[in-house]
């Protein structure tokens, strides 16, 4: 994807060196958009292989309203498995080896690393195994799932944000309010990870349902790839409940940021030539966007350059 490439680029040109949460050191600009015609192609990186269906279970897993990594787990997928495992080693139930800051020490101690395998190899056994463990350890706090599906309305109820947005797009598809938002301040404090992907907005016309994200923070080699086909897919899969066909998904960006250990990769894959998009298939017909799983939708046609590992900033 150009579009892709062109903000990779813009930042390797513009950005300025900026220190960051992580500690890993970070080149950033602020303020940026790109648009992706869906009509085009499905917006899954050519020039990296990016996994399809660690996106779609991740959405799904997002949509059901679930917070516990343990249903990633389950599925094989571990994006989310360190921000649940900090919290199990810096809490009282931990036994084992100092494990501060392992995100940097991985990269630079070997004896190190062992250990960190041996423990979250562990983390993982007993979230599958242990239900209580799984219950206080696997949850990440009131994150994406909570926030879109029941958000607490302050009188004791929820609000849920994905039913009602479905419902103004179908009943009122000209409305400037079909708004969705994760960043709950009341509730920042007790999540994992503040929302990156913050607040979005649906816009219908033509006959064609378009999105809008606003990323307040933006890893842009290893979470935007993720984050712009998440959100293509979560336009396609709310389109097709609502008849429209799918428009432009529009992601805007605040801090943009390239962390200083990918830059290497970064340049490696700007090197590469984008290929023709691939197209996304929907399986099975569902009446609801909240009966899929991951073996209804698929991709076809896609035919990726290999993956590019990097080391992600904890
Ligand atoms: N923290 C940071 N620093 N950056 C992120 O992008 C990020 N994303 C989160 C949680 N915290 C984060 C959730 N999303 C990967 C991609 C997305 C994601 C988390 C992790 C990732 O590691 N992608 C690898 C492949 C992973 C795999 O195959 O298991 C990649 O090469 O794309
Ligand atoms: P921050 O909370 O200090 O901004 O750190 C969050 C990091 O995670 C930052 O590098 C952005 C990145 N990120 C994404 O790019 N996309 C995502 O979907 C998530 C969850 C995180």
């Amino acid at each position: 994807m150009k579009q892709y490439q062109d903000l990779c680029r813009h930042i390797l040109e513009n950005g300025i060196e900026k220190g960051d949460r992580t500690g890993t050191g970070t080149i950033s600009v602020f303020g940026y958009q790109m648009r992706y015609d869906l009509q085009e192609g499905f917006p899954l990186m050519t020039t990296k292989k990016t996994s399809f269906r660690l996106i779609a279970t991740e959405l799904l897993w997002f949509l059901k309203g679930d917070t516990n990594v343990r249903t990633l787990i389950e599925e094989n997928n571990h994006i989310w498995d360190e921000w649940a495992f900090e919290k199990w080693i810096k809490s009282d139930a931990y036994e084992g080896p100092d494990m501060t800051d392992f995100g940097h020490r991985v990269l630079t101690d070997e004896t190190f690393k062992k250990q960190y395998e041996e423990q979250m190899a562990i983390f993982q056994q007993r979230i599958l195994e242990d239900e209580g463990f799984a219950k206080e350890f696997g949850d990440l706090g009131p994150v994406y799932g909570k926030q879109w599906r029941s958000w607490p309305d302050g009188m004791g109820g929820t609000i849920d944000q994905i039913q009602n947005v479905i419902e103004s797009i179908k009943k009122n598809p000209d409305s400037r309010r079909h708004i969705v938002t994760a960043w709950n301040p009341a509730e920042v404090e007790d999540m994992a990870l503040p929302p990156c992907h913050s607040f979005f907005q649906f816009y219908v016309a033509e006959g064609k349902l378009s999105c809008q994200l606003y990323q307040r923070s933006a890893d842009v080699f290893l979470g935007v790839p993720f984050n712009i086909a998440s959100y293509a897919l979560l336009t396609h899969l709310i389109a097709k409940e609502c008849g429209l066909e799918a428009g432009d998904f529009v992601h805007t960006l605040g801090d943009a940021h390239l962390y200083k250990n990918h830059l290497d990769q970064v340049k490696e894959q700007l090197s590469r030539k984008p290929k023709t998009l691939p197209k996304l298939v929907m399986k099975t017909d569902k009446n609801s966007i909240f009966d899929y799983e991951t073996k209804d939708l698929a991709i076809e046609g896609y035919d990726p350059y290999p993956r590019i590992a990097a080391p992600i900033s904890v």
